[in-house]
């Protein structure tokens, strides 16, 4: 026999189609179900409001966006999900010509700039000013998808040459950089705003720090031992260049780590692997930094 019932429970009616008499069963049945509904509504909002990967975005934000909370950069160009203007890889980006020579022929790359990137070093906080390491590594090594694709284009030139030696690839790129308009005060001193390698690219001109950055960055994914060569006259620091490990050249060296450190300008055309260039050869002190 099929029994109707309806009860109020706590302000609401709920219907009972009681097959039994003790109609146990099927008043649990649906009290269950609901509260599992709430349970997984409420399981879900909270994780919604998640940050698995902890880049100061939410599951909720992130799937707006298109990107992954397990991801800190989704598109992988460097800048974090919560920073980057087109956190797909899908921005606009602007091509830059560099045209240098080296060893009597002319050379030319196209570099790749995407905006998203260089807005992200525009606007990124740099820290304060220091003449050491932990300084320098942040805009030496940061990941930079433009960088990246420009040593690529380096690293081609040079492996279409198949003739050059060791100096040669060294000197490839850091005479691509010498070649780039130097701000006035290049070879003076610096301003100790530091310029990250994209930003150099895309005005083509830096101070004498700048173009070493850029350089350094460059010469390491490419994986050459590179050093920051700090020069001081009279304990005052006064110019930057990097340091390059080679055996038995002729020039300026200094020893770190058991092995030989030659000095590489990066500021002025024409100066050679191990060149110091003459105002820096009286009474200067050389630190070499780690990067
Ligand atoms: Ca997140
Ligand atoms: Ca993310
Ligand atoms: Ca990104
Ligand atoms: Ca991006």
């Amino acid at each position: 026999m099929v029994i109707l019932a309806a009860a109020i429970v706590g302000g609401f009616y709920i219907y009972l189609d009681q097959t039994d008499t003790t109609n146990e069963g099927l008043v649990n049945e649906g009290g269950l179900e609901d509260k599992n509904k709430i349970d997984e509504a409420r399981e879900k909002a909270l994780a919604l409001n998640t940050d698995s990967d902890g880049d100061g975005l939410t599951l909720a934000q992130e799937q707006r966006l298109g990107t992954s909370d397990n991801n800190t950069d989704s598109d992988d160009d460097g800048v974090p999900d919560n920073a980057d203007i087109a956190p797909l890889g899908i921005g606009r980006k602007v091509s830059k010509t560099l045209n240098w020579e080296h060893k009597g022929k002319k050379h030319s790359v196209e570099a790749y700039l995407p905006i998203d990137v260089s807005d992200y070093y525009e606007k990124k906080t740099r820290p304060e000013h220091t003449f050491d390491s932990p300084y320098y590594l942040p805009f030496i090594h940061s990941k930079d998808i433009g960088i990246e694709r420009l040593a690529a284009e380096l690293k081609t030139i040079i492996d279409d040459n198949g003739s050059w030696d060791y100096y040669d690839e060294v000197m490839l790129i850091v005479s691509m950089v010498q070649q780039m308009g130097y701000a006035k005060s290049a070879i003076a001193g610096f301003d100790l705003t530091t310029k990250y390698p994209m930003q150099t690219i895309i005005t083509s001109r830096g101070d004498c720090e700048d173009t070493t950055v850029l350089a350094a960055a460059l010469l390491k994914k490419l994986e050459y031992d590179v050093k920051l060569v700090q020069l001081e006259i009279d304990g005052r620091k006064s110019h930057i260049g990097i340091g390059v490990w080679a055996n038995g050249v002729k020039g300026t060296s200094w020893e770190k780590g058991g092995r030989t450190f030659y000095y590489v300008e990066t500021t002025t055309p024409g100066h050679q692997f191990g060149e110091l260039p003459f105002e820096w050869h009286e009474g200067v002190k050389a630190i070499l930094i780690d990067i």
